[in-house]
């Protein structure tokens, strides 16, 4: 195995990566092996796809079906080799299916088909042990030798920042949201990366490219979401608990969440929020169900013990789901969608009937906990509400400084940078958040600046699109460009969602990003070097320093 995608991976004096008989974050060697065969099978399907298009051949299954297998691989989302097992048959079918069309459509025409190759061409049995003998060929960092580290990492920096873009794609299409154009563009990318790519230009490209695409597939899930539920709004959520029988539904599909508010409703059942689904709660159409009464629990890497002790059924939409054979829940949790874990129960269409029927079986919360608040829903209409007030603060002195402070969490203990820093952000400047990293500072007091709240948390990580909106119309009303704004942004990473936003930032021309807690394995010097350069990226160092830097700009 080899896997280098996410901050965990294992870090030696002389070699990064993952490649023992099991990675950091409990992916075996044979998943692994699995997922890249499938990466490698997805890109054969991405060329054909490309192909048929031609022909106008634009199969929406099998679109989404490319997202979703692809999503499968992101980091804490699938560890069940059945389930990547049977992923690679359909990638098999699905090529098969597109290459027959292809073909078709070449002889109608009088042309002939375009020599295949590579993942395009290859031939697989679905045999497990063969797939697994054959899974070298396919490895990430197939070819590295030759290539060197700098190509390499460039080939992995698009590889893993497109797999961030098709999980938002899947989330999107979830909610009804599906683009042939951004089909297309994602079909064209996957299988250029599936030809080896190796000049370096033409891959830095890609990655802003990739960035670019991601904006517009932000956009699409922001559409697919208020659309659905409406604009979120200011909300106080309780994280406290409430007394009786409770299912817990944590990642970030709110689909799942509205399914299981509607067949609960009535039961006496309550319902709360986890992880990255606590923006939920500011959603008009989520938010009306009087039995979704607050969150519970903090970010994924706490999971283990948050969830042992909560006495109800667990519902994982899609990452980051980790063990849970350590806290012993594994018969009250189960998966949705892409998500995996072996022996976990895996819940296919609409009907949540197990989890209610394993919730009225647990004996739920015993008494009500004194509450205690967080807030959330200030995502695009809602800043954009707040926008003119904000602007009359800034320009009568009394905000003098943004913060986003967001991203992905995690275990490491230089991550109370990120708590640290939320806390020495000067009364007289507003905190922006999003994604799971907040749990670190979203209960602390921050109080407000004539009325408007210091503290603001934006939603989930795809909900960097709200931010991103509320910089552009600061910009546009101040008559500068974003980065002359009074905007400091200071990110953490964990996995690969975090890495398409960052080159989402990066394509849209915004300089001088904090991130942390540590480099992607992924990048060398060189390329650290090339986009320090570049785009002003600068690595977290401490607090005090930091800051002053940050406010001196
Ligand atoms: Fe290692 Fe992260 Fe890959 Fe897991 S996802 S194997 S921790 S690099
Ligand atoms: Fe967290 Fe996994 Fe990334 Fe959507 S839930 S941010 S780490």
């Amino acid at each position: 195995m080899f896997c280098v995608q996410c901050e965990h991976t294992i870090r030696t004096p002389v070699a990064t990566g993952c490649s023992y008989a099991m990675g950091m974050c409990g992916k075996t060697s044979e998943v692994s092996d699995l997922q890249d065969v499938l990466i490698y099978l997805l890109q054969g399907v991405s060329a054909y796809a490309l192909k048929a298009r031609t022909f106008g051949i634009i199969d929406r299954t099998i679109d989404a079906y490319v997202c979703q297998a692809f999503f499968a691989t992101l980091t804490n989302v699938n560890f069940d080799s059945d389930r990547i097992l049977a992923f690679i048959s359909e990638a098999q079918q699905a090529r098969a299916s597109l290459k027959e069309r292809y073909e078709a459509a070449c002889v109608a025409a009088g042309q002939l088909p375009d020599l295949a190759t590579g993942p395009a061409a290859v031939e697989l049995t679905s045999e497990k042990a063969a797939l697994l003998a054959w899974a070298p060929t396919a490895a990430v960092n197939r070819g590295a030798a030759e290539v060197g580290a700098d190509i390499l990492g460039l080939r992995l920096l698009c590889l893993y920042g497109l797999k961030g873009a098709a999980a938002y794609m899947e989330h999107a299409r979830v909610l009804g949201e599906q683009d042939d154009a951004i089909g297309a563009e994602f079909h064209a990318i996957m299988a250029w990366l599936g030809t080896d790519p190796s000049d370096m230009h033409e891959l830095l490209g890609c990655a802003m490219r990739i960035g670019q695409m991601n904006f517009k597939v932000m956009a699409m899930l922001d559409k697919g979401e208020t659309d659905t539920f409406g604009h979120p709004e200011p909300v106080q959520v309780n994280v406290k608990a409430v007394k009786g029988k409770a299912i817990l539904v944590s990642g970030h599909d709110l689909h799942d969440l509205q399914k299981i508010l509607e067949q609960t409703a009535g039961t006496g059942i309550n319902v709360y929020t986890n992880g990255e689904m606590l923006p939920a709660h500011g959603y008009p159409e989520l938010k009306k169900y009087p039995h979704l009464v607050g969150n519970y629990g903090t970010a994924w890497q706490n999971q283990q013990k948050e969830f042992a002790a909560f006495p109800g059924a667990i519902v994982m939409t899609s990452n980051c789901i980790i063990n849970p054979d350590v806290g012993n829940y594994k018969d009250r949790i189960y998966t949705r969608s892409i998500v995996g874990w072996p022996g976990a129960t895996h819940l296919i269409g609409d009907d949540f009937s197990a989890v209610i029927a394993k919730a009225q079986s647990l004996d739920g919360f015993p008494y009500d906990e004194i509450p205690a608040y967080t807030s959330t829903g200030f995502a695009r209409n809602a800043l954009m509400a707040a926008a003119p007030a904000v602007i009359e603060q800034v320009k009568a002195g009394n905000i003098k400084h943004f913060f986003l402070i967001g991203g992905c969490d995690g275990d490491k203990s230089e991550r109370s940078y990120y708590t640290d820093m939320a806390k020495a952000v000067p009364e007289d400047c507003v905190i922006l958040t999003l994604a799971c990293g907040k749990f670190r500072f979203n209960t602390l007091e921050f109080g407000d600046i004539n009325g408007i709240p210091r503290f603001l948390d934006v939603g989930q990580c795809n909900d960097a699109y709200s931010a991103i909106q509320l910089a552009i119309a600061l910009a546009n009303e101040f008559g500068c460009g974003v980065n002359e704004l009074p905007l400091s942004l200071v990110l953490s990473w964990f996995e690969q969602k975090a890495i398409v936003i960052l080159l989402t930032l990066l394509s849209l021309g915004i300089k001088g990003i904090r991130v942390g807690p540590t480099v992607p394995g992924f990048l060398t010097p060189n390329l650290l070097a090339y986009l320090q350069e570049n785009f002003d990226l600068k690595l977290i160092d401490n607090v005090e320093k930091d800051l002053a830097d940050m406010l001196a700009a």
